[in-house]
């Protein structure tokens, strides 16, 4: 090669890498233009289950599922609503949420319940007894909360339970696409229906729901946030111009209500008042007190925007702080919100899923973990999702934390999958199209193309992340049993058999109900807490636990809500892995006593009464 040939050559070379540069530059103010990239379009989600042996999940990960909901008696259905014959070509897009699972003690017998809601018009939601050894009976009649669902009354999406009269008893919520209900628990032997006398609005579409005691004033208050603006009846549409506006800064949602107790079965609005008054498209909310200052704040993850975090200012103010913190930016489809202590260090982290669709759009679970030296109001969020582990989890809805296999740690246990039908016919080219458009496009519903019976990120593998407690999580779900492939939406954790290890119950979209027991490797410790509220609440939500153990300590607070449209159970559940005592424990109640409990007897469930 000549030196002219050699100077051609370097010159075609370096057009070449001009050229490049510009398609990669074109290609990214792509990415950033819209929401997707379209590489490849793939509906197969069907892969060979890996055969499971329980021994060996058992020995590699200390932990065991079975599948029984059948076996126990659990026998339930989930059916959607058949809303506006103007939505028939999105249907199952739209009536895509409603089932949902909570856990309760509803008659005081030490037993752990299962609240499932229901969203056929017609159909009933059921709450499912106890019985104590290993099977539960369905509570038949109407008196046991069965949610009113009809086209007149609108259907359930889900309920939280609360004792909102402190007569020891939990009450239930339901909030629906339509009336909301609130069943007052009559000693365990039935329900009776006080929505009116509540004074709740005659019309919320909501997709979640939680009692918190907001002001500390010893009564359980009630937040819930809409969805779907409340003006409209999803079964009588004015118009199709019900979409959000946008695919990520869409403000066209519900609105906000938060129900101050007033403490003689009645309720004030006061929302706005106290300053939570955005309308983006909630679809999770989570309260705790992040802070340290003694009050609740509130976490919303929204759909097609930013999350928003609430500081709460002595319960006179709700003060929106996700920027200051760190959390809202970054507009994601946010769809579930759960708290837990990951790094064992004493505070809350945020986990909020999102959806990602394997070389489709990658948003990414957020994992918000306190950033270390930021406390109080400088307190500030990073994503540490993918750093951890537990950043893609497909469409993901429903997670909650919990520590599964009783090392010490808190795990996540994950739903997914959104609509599936055809398997070999995928949706997500003209979603991606109709979601990119402008608003005119994307907020009217006669302008998405129909699904015709094709999938949209149906048959996904759950997620079971185990946290190996040095900064990791591993994804275990097919290993440890967990291989259905159903449309998950919501899950909720709670010991059934009173033995200390967390099984599941899981609400599936269209799908039968899911009960897996869990069996926890022996040599790993635990202890648990059922807590009762005396000047507080007497659910004691809002209560704080903090165990130390073992060199190690572990923060955890008595949930009124959490996941997607679920709730756990109320007792608080502590892995211990193989440390045979406890130092002390220490609880917080919502009244501000405190109260600490020294070299607590392991493998035993305390119940305590606040002093
Ligand atoms: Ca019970
Ligand atoms: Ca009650
Ligand atoms: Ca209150
Ligand atoms: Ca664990």
């Amino acid at each position: 090669m000549n030196e002219h040939e050699y100077s051609l050559v370097a010159e075609r070379k370096s057009m070449q890498s001009r050229t490049l540069r510009i398609i990669l530059t074109i290609f990214f103010i792509g990415l950033l233009a819209t929401p997707f990239v379209i590489k490849r379009l793939s509906t197969r989600r069907d892969a060979a289950p890996i055969a499971t042996n329980p021994s060996t999940a058992l020995a590699r990960y200390g932990l065991s599922f079975q599948e029984v909901a059948k076996a126990s008696g659990v026998y339930f259905t989930h059916a959607a609503p058949k809303l506006d014959s103007k939505l028939n070509h999105i249907m199952p897009q739209i009536a895509s949420m409603g089932a949902a699972v909570s856990v309760v003690d509803f008659d005081r017998d030490g037993w752990q319940d299962i609240y499932l809601t229901n969203s056929g018009e017609g159909k009933s939601n059921v709450l499912f007894k106890n019985l104590g050894d290993g099977r539960f009976s369905e509570m038949l009649g109407d008196h046991w909360a069965n949610g009113e669902n009809s086209r007149a009354n609108g259907v359930s999406m889900g309920g939280v339970w609360g004792d909102y009269d402190n007569d020891g008893y939990e009450d239930v919520f339901v909030y629906k696409w339509g009336r909301p209900e609130l069943y007052r628990n009559d000693s365990g032997k039935g329900f009776t229906r006080v929505s009116e006398q509540a004074g709740f609005p005659k019309w919320i579409n909501a997709n979640n729901a939680l009692w918190f005691d907001y002001d500390r004033d010893g009564r359980l208050d009630l937040f819930v946030a809409g969805y779907y603006d409340e003006k409209i009846d999803l079964w009588n549409l004015a118009d199709t111009k019900m979409m959000p506006e946008s695919f990520e800064y869409a403000q066209n949602g519900g609105r906000k209500y938060l129900f101050h107790n007033l403490g003689n079965g009645k309720f004030e609005e006061v929302a706005e008042q106290l300053g939570v008054k955005s309308r983006r498209w909630a679809l999770a909310a989570v309260a705790a007190d992040m802070r340290g200052a003694g009050y609740p704040d509130l976490f919303i993850a929204n759909d097609y925007g930013v999350s928003e975090l609430f500081f709460n200012d002595g319960g006179k103010k709700f003060r929106e702080v996700g920027k200051q913190t760190g959390i809202g930016f970054a507009p994601k489809s946010g769809m579930t919100a759960a708290i837990g202590d990951v790094l064992n260090r004493g505070d809350f982290a945020i986990y909020v899923s999102n959806i990602s669709e394997e070389s489709v759009l990658l948003q990414g679970n957020n994992l918000w973990v306190p950033r270390a030296g930021t406390s109080g109001e400088n307190l500030k969020f990073d994503n540490l999702a993918r750093d951890l582990g537990v950043e893609i989890g497909g469409w993901s809805w429903g997670a909650q934390f919990g520590d599964l296999n009783n090392d010490g740690y808190q795990d996540i246990y994950l739903v997914n999958g959104y609509i599936s039908a055809d398997r070999n016919g995928s949706y997500w080219y003209d979603y991606s199209k109709v979601t990119g458009g402008n608003t005119t496009i994307i907020s009217d519903a006669k302008n998405w193309p129909p699904m015709n019976n094709r999938s949209l990120s149906g048959y996904q593998q759950k997620k079971v992340w185990i946290n190996d407690g040095a900064g990791q999580f591993k994804e275990v779900a097919q290993i440890v049993g967990v291989t259905d492939i159903y449309d998950g939406r919501s899950v909720a954790l709670a010991d059934f058999s009173n033995t200390g290890r967390l099984d599941v119950v899981v609400a599936n979209q269209k799908g039968p109900a899911l009960l897996y027991k869990n069996t926890v490797a022996p040599d790993n410790r635990w202890i648990a807490f059922d807590l009762e509220g005396a000047v507080s609440n007497r659910s004691a939500i809002g209560a704080q636990v903090r165990l130390f153990w073992n060199g190690q300590q572990q923060a955890q607070e008595v949930s009124g809500g959490s996941g997607f449209c679920s709730q756990n159970q109320r007792r608080l559940h502590f892995g211990l892995g193989k440390a045979a005592s406890v130092d002390r424990v220490e609880i917080r109640w919502p009244s501000g006593k405190t109260q600490t409990i020294r070299a607590p007897e392991t493998n035993k469930i305390h119940k305590l009464k606040e002093a």
